[in-house]
């Protein structure tokens, strides 16, 4: 296989680029890059982008957008891709940063927010709202087993924002508190948007969704539309070495990367569209984006 495209796929099974936007702009650009240097037939980049899209199972944006993508390449055999793919970074580029004007929009001065895992949508929401001159105060959570936390954690406080690390099992606890600590709302970012309204993210958001509506905290999911997705979803296992590499002989580990957080305990998705409640979600999708329900070989 090209040397760049499996590279590609390796750092991105491996978590060396992590988080839904950055996966799918590194594809893409893989893509761009192999058809320029190419000359290549239609079933090679079938072939090559269906590895790409898959890299990690959980991924509809990068399955939306590399399905967009073979779609425009159909006409185009063997000819460089780069203005297609270009045109894909610009919209994601585009709706992610409307999306982040409208998440502003749900921070007010002084809040405490509560986020998980890394997402860049949901660091960009946060930087631009500090920037705004909005006085914020951020928990996150480590995130094991892979501590995706650390990335929140350094950019938060490069920008200078207030931030608190606390560890995943912490979380559902802080948020129920209302003495000394009070979250304000939660957000998280969002690998998938399913048909129901629910919400695919990092392992644990679920249970966050859970305290949050307990608490009748509000909590919000952050995502462009194009992470929608009208098949089923899979959810990645991953490797039980990343849990505990040493351990006992015959000890099982389940290693989920995600889970889903139920369509009833999202407040509003905050996309480029504006908030959107879960129960509107698929007729926004078919507003905007109705050939992501076109049947595919591969789902
Ligand atoms: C990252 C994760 C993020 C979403 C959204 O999981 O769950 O919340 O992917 O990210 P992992 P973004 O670290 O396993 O990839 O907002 O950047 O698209």
């Amino acid at each position: 296989m090209d040397k760049n495209i499996n590279k590609t796929i390796q750092e991105i099974k491996d978590l060396k680029i992590q988080g839904a936007t950055s996966i799918v702009k590194e594809a893409v650009r893989a893509l761009g890059k192999w058809s320029s240097e190419n000359s290549w037939k239609y079933r090679e980049l079938v072939k090559l982008a269906d590895k790409l899209s898959f890299a990690r199972p959980t991924e509809p944006l990068s399955q939306n957008c590399i399905f967009w993508l073979l779609q425009k390449a159909k006409l185009k055999e063997g000819q460089s891709l780069l203005a297609e793919t270009g045109e894909i970074i610009e919209l994601l580029d585009k709706t992610k940063d409307e999306s982040i004007e409208k998440g502003v929009q749900v921070i007010k001065n002084n809040s405490t927010i509560l986020t998980h895992c890394h997402s860049s949508a949901v660091t960009s929401i946060l930087k631009r709202a500090h920037k705004k001159g909005m006085k914020i105060k951020v928990f996150l959570t480590e995130t094991r087993p892979k501590y995706q936390g650390r990335i929140t954690a350094k950019e938060l406080i490069k920008a200078r924002i207030e931030a608190t690390m606390i560890t995943d099992s912490e979380a559902s606890f802080i948020i129920s508190r209302e003495e000394d600590i009070k979250i304000d709302l939660v957000i998280v970012g969002a690998d998938a948007i399913n048909i129901d309204g629910s919400a695919i993210n990092k392992v644990g958001s679920y249970g966050l969704s859970l305290s949050a509506n307990k608490a009748k905290v509000p909590f919000y999911v952050t995502s462009v539309l194009l992470k929608y997705s009208p098949f089923p979803i899979i959810i990645e296992e991953r490797s039980e070495d990343e849990v505990w590499r040493d351990r006992p002989k015959n000890l099982e580990i389940l290693n989920l990367a995600f889970d889903k957080i139920p369509a009833e305990f999202i407040t509003s998705f905050i996309t480029e569209k504006g908030l959107i409640r879960p129960e509107d979600i698929k007729d926004e999708v078919c507003k905007y984006y109705p050939w992501i329900f076109s049947k595919r070989l591969n789902q």
